[in-house]
């Protein structure tokens, strides 16, 4: 978390040495080797790498403030002050029935009233007179360890709490980072398994770089009664936490906590922070944007930074500070790219970048035209292209639709289009499909997303843009009404250029 705006893209932050210097400090080096060895012998020529610059002594203790603590996604401002201070955080735990996924709810455990817990954001060295209550509601006695605590169990027995009381006491923030912290009552795995997780930033004195936004995204896993989708009130099941094998892997505390109108919103331009944690219990994330690349990671939270990375590792009970430019627009995926748990389980949100698109960063597909390799001329070319042979019937059409569901539908929504439950609706008998033809049309040209109900099952996910031209959306829909009870309407391309025609 080195704060200052004007690192060189070079300095990896270890070193406080300019390219320059070290390129001077190497040659210097080399003379020194080789020459100096001759004029005298037995002097040692090992020097040292340059330790980071010391910061001075901090200014001493002043004032008193009450922290600003937030709800996901969204994280305090930023600390103006250039001194440490008394900090008060009061964070009350509660016991809620919330929302895990549609149709499905469960009892978090939370500080703060939603998982992840509040966010707390203090500066290096402030000393933080902590106040945790417990509401007279809950069943269970809880306390906190937070990492940033330095002393024994980073808090936990100077805050046990049985319910309707409240505890007391105080740390001096002395490392910079970003910091899990977590609920250490036992059984330890019971009570984080049910949400008692969330993030304090400790900002280093001399602040932190300045970007257009920031977000607060803490991953977790959840053991249900019931598998992935089970409607109704959902108890923790211990034999799957001892397993490590959860129903739910998600973003801030539910499925879809982070998608459609709730998705993280910035514009083109910008430059994003992300604060990401990861309560576990038992996974570690994998933590990916699709489409984007860090241009810089705070590794576990720590201090120093890694350029240009992918996929960065989110230990379970740690942290990442992952920033990024938006260099152009459209939806960015946060995912666990250990994939299943993405698009499976519901470790997936949305990073909204809005405004206008730099087609040379990105330009969209620009043709999709037959691929002939010289000689293959006789085989039959897929009819899910524009120069591919047209449908000029029904029974034509259907053919060549169900090339086209085998290849791009059948994955998600199964070959004989049952879906998937809680995961890919069916389109065999869908009253979806069935109700709207432009709808499905839209849907198959610009994919979905949001909750949508299909034969009375709910479902909130997303469906990806596909990229089929219009011929191929008219046949494969087209086979897709023909088939498993559907109303055998057949769909044209004509059609389809009017649903195109009428987005733009
Ligand atoms: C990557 C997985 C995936 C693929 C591939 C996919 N879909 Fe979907 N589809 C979904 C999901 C998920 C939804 C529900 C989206 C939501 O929850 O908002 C959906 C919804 C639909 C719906 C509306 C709901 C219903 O069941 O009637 C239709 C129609 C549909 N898809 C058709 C298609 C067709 C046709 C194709 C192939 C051309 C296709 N999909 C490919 C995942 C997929
Ligand atoms: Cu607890």
């Amino acid at each position: 978390m080195n704060g200052h705006d004007d690192i060189e893209k070079a300095d990896t932050g270890s070193w406080s040495l300019t390219h320059k210097a070290m390129k001077q400090t190497l040659l210097l080096l080399l003379i020194a080797t080789l020459v100096l060895p001759l004029i005298a012998r037995g002097q040692s020529t090992i020097s040292t790498p340059p330790t980071p610059a010391v910061e001075s002594e901090d200014v001493p203790l002043e004032g008193e403030e009450i922290a600003v603590l937030t709800d996901a996604p969204n994280v305090p401002p930023p600390i103006t002050r250039k001194h440490p201070t008394n900090v008060k955080v009061e964070l009350e735990i509660t016991e809620v029935v919330k929302r895990m996924a549609d149709g499905v709810d469960y009892t978090f455990w939370t500080f703060g009233g939603s998982v992840p817990g509040k966010f707390i954001r203090v500066r290096q060295n402030d000393v933080v007179d902590f106040t945790l209550k417990n509401h007279p509601s809950s069943k269970m006695p809880h306390n906190i360890d937070l990492h940033a605590v330095t002393g024994p169990g980073g808090g936990a027995k100077a805050t046990f709490t049985a319910p309707g009381h409240q505890t007391n006491f105080s740390f001096k923030a002395l490392n910079p980072g970003l910091f899990i912290y977590h609920c250490a009552t036992a059984p330890v795995g019971m009570h984080i398994a049910n949400g008692m997780y969330g993030l304090i930033l400790v900002e280093p004195k001399e602040g932190m770089a300045k970007v257009d936004k920031e977000f607060y995204v803490v991953q977790g896993d959840f053991y249900t009664s019931g598998k992935y989708g089970e409607p109704g009130l959902q108890g923790f099941n211990m034999e799957k936490a001892l397993e490590e094998n959860p129903d739910y892997v998600v973003f801030n505390g539910a499925v879809g906590s982070t998608t459609g109108e709730k998705a993280l919103k910035a514009s083109v331009g910008e430059t994003v922070r992300l604060y990401v944690g990861n309560g576990g219990p038992n996974l570690v994330s994998s933590f990916h944007v699709i489409g984007e690349i860090f241009d810089r990671v705070y590794q576990e939270g720590g201090s120093r930074f890694q350029e240009n990375v992918q996929t960065t590792l989110v230990p379970a009970g740690g942290s990442t500070i992952c920033e990024l430019k938006l260099d152009t627009n459209g939806d960015f995926i946060l995912v666990d790219h250990s994939i299943f748990r993405a698009f499976n389980k519901g470790a997936l949100a949305i990073l909204n970048a809005d405004g206008e698109g730099d087609l040379m960063v990105f330009s969209g597909q620009k043709k999709d035209e037959v691929y002939l390799p010289e000689g293959s001329a006789i085989q039959t070319i897929p009819n899910d292209s524009k120069s591919a042979a047209v449908a000029t019937n029904l029974a034509e059409r259907i053919t060549a639709g169900q090339a086209i569901y085998d290849r791009n539908c059948a994955a998600c929504h199964m070959p004989t289009g049952t879906g998937v439950p809680a995961a890919f609706p069916p389109l065999a008998n869908s009253d979806y499909l069935n109700a709207d033809v432009d709808r499905a049309i839209d849907t198959v040209l610009n994919g979905l997303q949001g909750e949508v109900t299909v034969n009375g099952n709910k479902f909130n996910s997303v469906m990806p843009t596909l990229g089929l031209d219009d011929e191929s959306v008219a046949n494969v829909l087209t086979y897709v009404y023909s088939k498993w009870e559907n109303s055998g309407k057949e769909v044209t391309p004509e059609q389809v250029a009017k649903v195109r025609a009428a987005k733009k």
